[in-house]
């Protein structure tokens, strides 16, 4: 029997969240410990090659990197595999997710720009972004019917837009309907749902309330 997965995560982290609706949709049980990336305890930099989270524990083992860290998670644990087994089709859903990880650091620069150039200009990378999506999106999610990998690699964006979107960030959408779908569809699934520790909401927006955005919303 493998043993019980254990996260390292950041309570903020759209990473680690990829894993932790992996394992929630996949219904197994994992531990999980938060640290403060502000202040890495020791232990955490000994196991973390590159000092950041996610980090899963398996037995003795660390791995590190969140696309990895699915991969292995969803051949290893819960039944039914969340990778197309089509050996074409995987590879693009890699491709699109390490895409995907492309459009966080958009979306981080957008919420933590400090003046309307820096925000338009996260905005414009995002727009474009969405609308690159919009060409190869199946709907509703990701590869159609099936929920996938790829779905839990992109989630955390659409939770996080939806928070901007009641900042103010209005629009996003607008030339990609296909993607609003994809998005919401994500965003109904009590996997995506229970993701996030219960004060995240709360911690996300007083995470962006010093940036141009909040204080737009202000
Ligand atoms: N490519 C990595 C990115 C992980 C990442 O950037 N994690 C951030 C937190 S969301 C981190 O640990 N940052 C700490 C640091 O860079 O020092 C993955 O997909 O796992």
């Amino acid at each position: 029997m493998s043993p019980t997965p254990h996260l390292i995560s950041f309570n903020l982290c759209p990473y680690v969240q990829r894993s932790v609706i992996t394992l929630l949709f996949k219904d197994v049980p994992f531990d999980i410990t938060y640290i403060d990336l502000q202040n890495k305890p020791d232990w955490f930099l000994a196991i973390s090659p590159l000092g950041k989270v996610p980090a899963l524990q398996v037995g003795e083992t660390t791995l590190f990197e969140s696309a990895v860290i699915n991969e292995y998670l969803d051949e290893v644990y819960g039944g039914a595999s969340l990778h197309p087994a089509d050996p074409l089709v995987k590879a693009l859903n890699r491709a699109w997710t390490e895409f995907g990880s492309t459009l966080l650091m958009s979306q981080y620069y957008l919420y933590t720009a400090k003046d309307e150039s820096a925000f338009q200009k996260a905005r414009q990378e995002i727009q474009q972004k969405l609308v690159q999506l919009e060409g190869v999106v199946q709907g509703p999610f990701f590869n159609g019917e099936k929920f996938a990998l790829i779905d839990a690699a992109y989630a955390p964006l659409w939770m996080r837009f939806a928070l901007l979107a009641e900042q103010g960030l209005d629009g996003l959408y607008a030339q990609t309907p296909k993607v609003a779908a994809w998005a919401e569809a994500c965003l109904a699934l009590l996997a995506v749902q229970k993701s996030v520790v219960p004060e995240f909401t709360e911690l996300f927006k007083g995470y962006v309330k010093g940036t141009y955005l909040g204080r737009l919303a202000a």
